[in-house]
């Protein structure tokens, strides 16, 4: 029997908004797989005794970006168990700043804290010495945790709990196996918090490219490792005994396709299908997934009814200078009517600021994605050099201008300068970027596509809505989005006013109207367009992005467009175009 309590409160923070309120819903959007990740290893631990056989590790699990974290109550359960500490779970740069917020009010009440995720490690994997914000950490006496988790956190407990925890700990040069880790799993009432209770696992992490904007391979190294088949339908089975069978799969590398587990992996989806598993699955993917035989095909069968696929730009010119080689354009037609035929919403990602994109070169290659790639939804980042990616690191030795407040390192600020652009068109680009793509116009093209193609139109118009609504009513990046927004008046950003309540109130319920009648318009409008497509459904509709591409002109489609730009290196299309030519 344990007599002894080590209680460990786990927060994954959220960031800031421009007005320094923190960005926080009833219901988030997205499942954040980090905290599932660092739960299911200390559930490992708890069962393992890994404080010894008298004390009984108890966990709670926080997503501030759904829940409002009581300091106060998290802090006097920690004081009156005599034992434990808060760990700040999966902080990325953006919420680094809030995570101190969170870190300072603990450390004021004499809690041990420690942080981890994205931002320590690539800060601590790639410069040459600790940045100002880990040093502030530190100074509070914040412990820094770099690298994975994985089969050290019983020892890192017991350094905690013995009061001999070192100030940084730096996992980074040895890489845990993924087989057989732990099982990321979070209790039924945090999944709950997440609208249509999707939870999250990532079935492998590193990635071999060398993306100059990416992290992930500072972070988790350039060799692949995978969960295996038998380990992810624990996953599954773990999740459903609490009746949660909707998974956001995360490759870290962004890429279930390149998984060497993923025929299994699916094969054994599939099997607990057919046993009656409700399983609906949300998978990152690459360009040329549909490449690989019965790739599509069993995913959609798994229960994938949406792709995210990195597209990051269509001009080969800025994905060569990215490092993004692998990305061939002329496959992206091909893979995303694939898609469209088992039925399955895609789900694009576009970076804009490559050094030779001008407002009117993105204003063009929007409207060609339009006109020519069955893409649902499209949504748009600032090109950012995230500290751990390689563009961070030459800037910084360079000594050159980088946005200094890390909370808007969140993919929709303008962090460094750009050589044709200044940061107002920059910024222009952005906001032109999201009303271009969701004209009303382009909103019923795709639905039109959605219907001839078997894809559910009402599933395509909600995501629309919000993808669409989010970043132009809310500000709010529709990765960050969720719904009923709250602005807690104390919760503000350290060092900003704290509004009077007579002041804060009416002004919040204005905001609160003004909102809401803006999302109300939105959702009429595009439910008038929906209707009126469903209502004279042509199953024959067929334009430029939905032609087969034998039939397509492909002198005169985007790829032709493009063939100066494609390095002779790169496959087929310009050489094809070269050699006929001569
Ligand atoms: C899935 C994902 C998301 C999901 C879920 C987020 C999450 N972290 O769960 C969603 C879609 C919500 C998302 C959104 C965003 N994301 Co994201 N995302 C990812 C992705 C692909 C996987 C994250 C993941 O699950 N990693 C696996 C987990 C288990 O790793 P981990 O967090 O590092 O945790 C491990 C260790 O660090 C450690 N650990 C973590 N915390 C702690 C704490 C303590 C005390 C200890 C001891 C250990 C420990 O243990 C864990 C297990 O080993 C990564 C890329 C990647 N390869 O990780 C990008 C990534 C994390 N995202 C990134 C960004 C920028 C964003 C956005 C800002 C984009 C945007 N414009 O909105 C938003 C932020 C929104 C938000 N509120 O979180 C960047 C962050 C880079 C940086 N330096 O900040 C990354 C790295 C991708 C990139 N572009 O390079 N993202
Ligand atoms: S952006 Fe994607 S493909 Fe490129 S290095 Fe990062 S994880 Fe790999």
């Amino acid at each position: 029997m344990s007599n002894r309590k080590f209680r460990i409160a786990l927060i994954k923070p959220s960031h800031y908004d421009d007005d320094g309120y923190v960005i926080q819903w009833r219901r988030s959007t997205i499942p954040s797989n980090s905290l599932a990740s660092v739960y299911g290893l200390l559930v490992q631990c708890a069962e393992e005794g890994a404080l010894g056989p008298e004390t009984a590790i108890e966990i709670e699990a926080y997503d501030e970006c759904n829940t409002v974290i009581d300091i106060a109550g998290v802090s006097s359960r920690i004081l009156s168990d005599g034992s434990g500490m808060v760990a700040l779970v999966g902080v990325q740069t953006n919420q680094f700043p809030r995570a101190l917020d969170i870190a300072r009010q603990f450390r004021e009440r004499g809690i041990t804290v420690a942080v981890g995720g994205f931002h320590v490690s690539g800060c601590i994997a790639m410069l040459p010495k600790l940045p100002s914000d880990l040093k502030e950490a530190q100074a509070l006496g914040v412990i820094l945790y770099a690298g994975e988790g994985e089969d050290r956190l019983a020892e890192f407990l017991r350094d905690v709990d013995s009061g001999e925890a070192k100030p940084v700990y730096n996992y980074l040069n040895d890489m845990p196996d993924m087989a057989a880790a732990a099982i990321p799993v979070l209790p039924r009432e945090v999944v709950t918090r997440v609208a249509g209770h999707y939870t999250s696992f990532d079935a492998g992490r590193g990635c071999p490219f060398q993306c100059s904007f990416c992290t992930i391979i500072n972070v988790q190294g350039r060799k692949s490792r995978y969960r295996t088949a038998d380990d992810v339908e624990a996953i599954v089975r773990a999740n459903a005994a609490q009746g949660v069978t909707r998974f956001f799969v995360t490759d870290t590398d962004d890429n279930f396709a390149r998984n060497r587990n993923w025929e299994p992996i699916l094969d054994r989806l599939i099997e607990l299908r057919e046993q009656g598993f409700r399983i609906r699955l949300l998978l990152q993917v690459d360009t040329l997934c549909h490449r690989i035989p019965h790739f599509i095909d069993k995913a959609a069968r798994a229960g994938c009814n949406a792709v995210f696929i990195g597209l990051e730009n269509i001009n080969p010119e800025s994905l060569m200078g990215a490092k993004k080689r692998q990305n061939k354009i002329w496959e992206y037609r091909d893979m995303l009517q694939a898609w469209k035929r088992a039925g399955v919403m895609t789900w694009a990602g576009y970076i804009l600021g490559f050094p030779t994109d001008t407002p009117e070169s993105i204003a063009r290659d929007i409207e060609t994605i339009k006109r020519e790639l069955p893409i649902d939804i499209l949504e748009f980042f600032f090109l950012t050099p995230l500290p751990g990616s390689e563009d961070h690191k030459v800037l910084h030795l360079k000594g050159a201008r980088m946005e200094p407040d890390m909370n808007n390192y969140d993919l929709e600020h303008a962090c460094a300068d750009h050589p044709i652009m200044s940061a107002e068109t920059w910024r222009g680009v952005y906001r032109d970027a999201w009303a271009r793509y969701y004209t009303d116009a382009h909103v019923e093209t795709v639905l039109r596509r959605a219907a001839a193609s078997g894809v559910n139109p009402k599933k395509i118009v909600d995501a629309m809505t919000v993808f669409s609504g989010s970043s132009r009513i809310e500000r709010v990046h529709p990765l960050q989005f969720g719904y009923v927004r709250r602005k807690i008046r104390t919760q503000r950003r350290h060092g900003l006013r704290i509004v009077n309540p007579l002041i804060f109130y009416p002004w919040r319920a204005y905001d609160f109207v003004a909102v809401a009648a803006k999302w109300a318009a939105l959702a009429l409008r595009y439910r008038k367009i929906y209707r009126r497509v469903v209502a004279d459904k042509d199953a024959a509709y067929v334009d430029e992005a939905l032609r087969a591409s034998t039939e397509a002109d492909r002198n005169a489609d985007f790829v032709a467009a493009f063939a100066d730009k494609i390095p002779d290196t790169y496959g087929a299309p310009k050489r094809e175009t070269a050699a006929a030519a001569e």
